[in-house]
């Protein structure tokens, strides 16, 4: 005999009620509330490093990792060191690792930004110049959200762009290093690694230490501090996003498997406690199959505390009308992930317009992309897919306008630049414009 498993909290909802936008709004806001210690706390950091350098990373290493380093040297690791955790590692695990990369790295290619000019019958020639960054700094948390799989979504595009040098930071606390993490940063050919972390590593980074090179973007997730930090030296150097909790929108015709939806909804939720999942669907028996797939499979779970707390603080259910009114929210919800799981997927794609990766039907699962499908898993989310785009190779490329005015061209702009500058008042401008101006 079975026994009945619990009944798992998360919201039932129906579109088709009034007060349903006024709900669904409540439930994909997300403050990520200024808290004043943190604020305090990277003001202190910030400023520690950015006038004593190395001594004071290493102190915060010491005070904060509880790593009994005397200096930033002793905080690199030597190249043959991540060599090595690639070697070590388990030959399946190795293989996966460098299929992923391979896959990432094609895809990525294709995303690469290339220079151009056009004449003009004057012989005016105008153009864009691409070029890589310089240099650049790429965070990677440690403990549970230390993903070998983010840095291969970060520093591949940046090897792709032709990035100089990619440096690279992860905190190790009391010494613990992630052989995949450092496998990964092998893989991708990450030039250096700094077993540092925090805001002082961001502030190293920005401001570059006597050991540390100033960069000139720094992309990567952290916590609350690290995000703060990336914040604040905004404008010193570049940064990728400041990212919120993952999210998935699942989008059902009630084709397929319950389970598998089920299991989508846990793939996100098992991140974090705040991560959101969500079901949006026109058939309501599909809906109960997939709640009952929830209360049968979440025991199975190890991580099932996180993914309950997630379903129940941010996930939901959703019963639609059609697969329109579907589409609309979708837009209205911009979601990080969307999955169309319909049997007609591939006509439904051109009714999303905000999203940040759509994966189309049922074979084609986020955890696939998660890691290896090819495309970045660094996306938009908190709705900021309605005006921004997937982490990639051209976060790492930059323009400069290329302006070769002929002779002939100065004549017609001279004058044209000369009107302009005179209304606004301009002297300057209209007569360096005009000295071009032949009699
Ligand atoms: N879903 C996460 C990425 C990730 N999943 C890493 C597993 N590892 C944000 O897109
Ligand atoms: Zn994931």
């Amino acid at each position: 005999a079975t026994t009945a498993s619990a009944r798992t909290a998360i919201r039932r909802l129906d579109a088709r009620e009034p007060e349903f936008l006024t709900t669904l709004d409540a439930l994909l806001a997300f403050e990520s509330e200024a808290d004043e210690r943190i604020d305090a706390a990277v003001t202190e950091i910030l400023r520690a490093v950015r006038t004593t350098g190395d001594a004071a990373v290493v102190e915060f290493t010491r005070r904060f990792d509880g790593l009994d380093v005397h200096s930033m040297v002793a905080l690199e690791l030597p190249k043959a060191e991540l060599d090595a955790a690639l070697e070590r590692l388990p030959s399946a695990q190795r293989e996966a690792l460098s299929i992923a990369a391979e896959r990432v790295r094609t895809y990525h290619e294709r995303q690469k930004g290339e220079s151009w000019t056009f004449t003009e019958a004057d012989g005016t020639r105008l153009g864009q110049k691409v070029t890589p960054l310089d240099r650049v700094g790429l965070y990677v948390p440690g403990g549970r959200a230390s993903y070998p799989s983010s840095v291969l979504m970060n520093a591949i595009p940046a090897k792709v762009a032709g990035v100089g040098e990619l440096i690279m930071v992860v905190p190790t606390p009391r010494g613990e290093k992630n052989p995949l993490v450092l496998a990964a940063a092998a893989i991708t050919g990450v030039d250096r690694v700094f077993t540092i972390g925090g805001a002082q590593a961001v502030a190293a980074l920005a401001y570059g230490t006597q050991t540390i090179p100033q960069v000139d973007k720094i992309v990567g997730p952290g916590n609350a501090y690290v995000a703060e930090a990336k914040r604040r030296v905004f404008g010193t150097v570049g940064i990728d996003m400041v990212a919120g909790p993952s999210e998935v929108l699942i989008l059902s015709d009630g084709s397929g498997h319950a389970d598998w939806v089920a299991m989508d909804l846990f793939a996100q939720a098992e991140h974090d406690e705040l991560a959101q999942s969500i079901l949006l669907c026109t058939d309501a028996a599909f809906i109960d199959a997939v709640h009952e797939a929830i209360d049968r499979l979440l025991p199975t779970m190890p991580r099932r505390d996180t993914i309950a707390k997630s379903l129940a603080n941010r996930g939901a259910l959703i019963r639609v009308d059609s697969l329109e009114q579907a589409c609309a929210l979708a837009n209205r919800i911009a979601p990080e992930h969307l999955e169309l799981a319909l049997d007609d997927a591939e006509a439904w794609i051109d009714r999303i317009r905000h999203a940040g990766a759509i994966f189309v039907g049922h074979w084609a699962v986020e955890a696939l992309g998660d890691y290896c499908a090819g495309p970045n898993h660094v996306l938009p989310t908190m709705r900021s897919a309605r005006f921004s785009s997937p982490l990639g190779t051209y976060d790492f490329q930059k323009r400069t306008s290329i302006v070769n005015i002929s002779q002939a061209g100065a004549q017609h702009l001279g004058r044209v630049a000369s009107i302009l500058a005179h209304g606004e008042g301009l002297q300057a401008h209209a007569r360096s414009a005009e000295m071009r101006l032949q009699p």
